[in-house]
């Protein structure tokens, strides 16, 4: 594990260069959730791609921008990714993230073992969830991540994140989120997951939410790369994620790129999910 850790701080040196140096153009090709894939990306799913097979533990890896598993011989880990999550938010200069879910035995909820994630902002941030969740930043002069603090979040936040097209939410999701803002949440979201919830985490709180809509009854935001990984970190803080009404770490993966509703926050907040979605799913 880490093995796994260390070549994720290598991942985050070479990517945070590809985003300063390299063209951030489009190209013609959508990945396997149909997205538009920008140059970035495809560049981005290499520098994983290279570091992760050199690792002994690693067993298999499976990425946002494949269609299927690259496998090798031996090893334990099987690594989910997502190498350069919020790629849209690029060429307007917001910042971006990497997320890595690793499982063991297969890629289901319950099998996650640990997880990380990178933001790429104005400074290089990592967070690692294994017993604990650390928080590390690179220091530019000594070449190397130091350790800031552990993240443990409190009972209750103050800023919200909703997701979704507003036009498609349904009726008791708006009751809920107009709830919140009434009690007196701030709006805070870029459309990118990683800086979004990487602010709720160090604010020592609040919601996120990227909820079934009616365009998209199964949300948006991926299984394997994108919500057990925040899900893992979010619980080892000591917050609450779920898919409205379950636990999301209690659900299985139907397909690599499959896809769920998700709330990831402090207990307070959700507990008002829950009250919401009673009855509703
Ligand atoms: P991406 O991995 O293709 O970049 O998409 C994921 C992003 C998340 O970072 C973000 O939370 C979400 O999509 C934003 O979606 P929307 O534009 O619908 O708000
Ligand atoms: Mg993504």
């Amino acid at each position: 594990m880490t093995e796994i850790i260390e070549s994720i701080k290598k991942i985050a040196v070479d990517i945070n260069k590809a985003i300063k140096t390299k063209d951030t153009g489009k190209i013609e090709s959508q990945n396997a959730s149909g997205d538009v894939q920008v140059k970035l990306d495809v560049i981005s799913d290499k520098i994983v791609e290279d570091y992760l097979l050199e690792v002994s533990s690693v067993k298999e890896i499976i990425s946002e921008e494949k269609e299927e598993p690259i496998t090798k011989e031996s090893g334990k880990y099987f690594v989910a990714y997502d190498p350069l999550d919020g790629s849209s938010l690029i060429d307007v200069n917001l910042s971006v993230g990497s997320i890595f879910g690793i499982y063991e035995n297969g890629y289901n909820g319950k099998n996650i073992v640990a997880s990380a994630y990178v933001v790429y902002g104005p400074r290089l941030e990592l967070v690692v969830a294994r017993d604990v969740v650390e928080f590390f930043r690179f220091n530019e002069e000594k070449n190397e991540f130091d350790f800031v603090k552990e993240i443990n979040l409190e009972k209750k936040g103050k800023v919200l994140g909703p997701g979704g097209t507003q036009k498609y939410w349904f009726d008791y999701h708006k009751k809920m989120i107009d709830g919140l803002f009434g009690e007196g949440y701030r709006l805070r979201y870029s459309g990118g997951m990683v800086p979004d919830l990487h602010q709720i985490l160090l604010k020592g709180g609040g919601l996120f939410a990227y909820p079934a809509t009616t365009d998209k009854p199964k949300g948006k935001l991926r299984k394997l790369f994108e919500v057990f990984p925040f899900a893992y970190v979010f619980k080892k803080a000591g917050g609450g994620a779920i898919d409205g009404v379950n636990e999301l770490l209690g659900l299985k993966a139907d397909y690599f790129h499959d896809t769920t509703p998700c709330f990831f926050g402090s207990e307070y907040e959700i507990k008002k999910v829950l009250q919401a979605y009673k009855g509703k799913k």
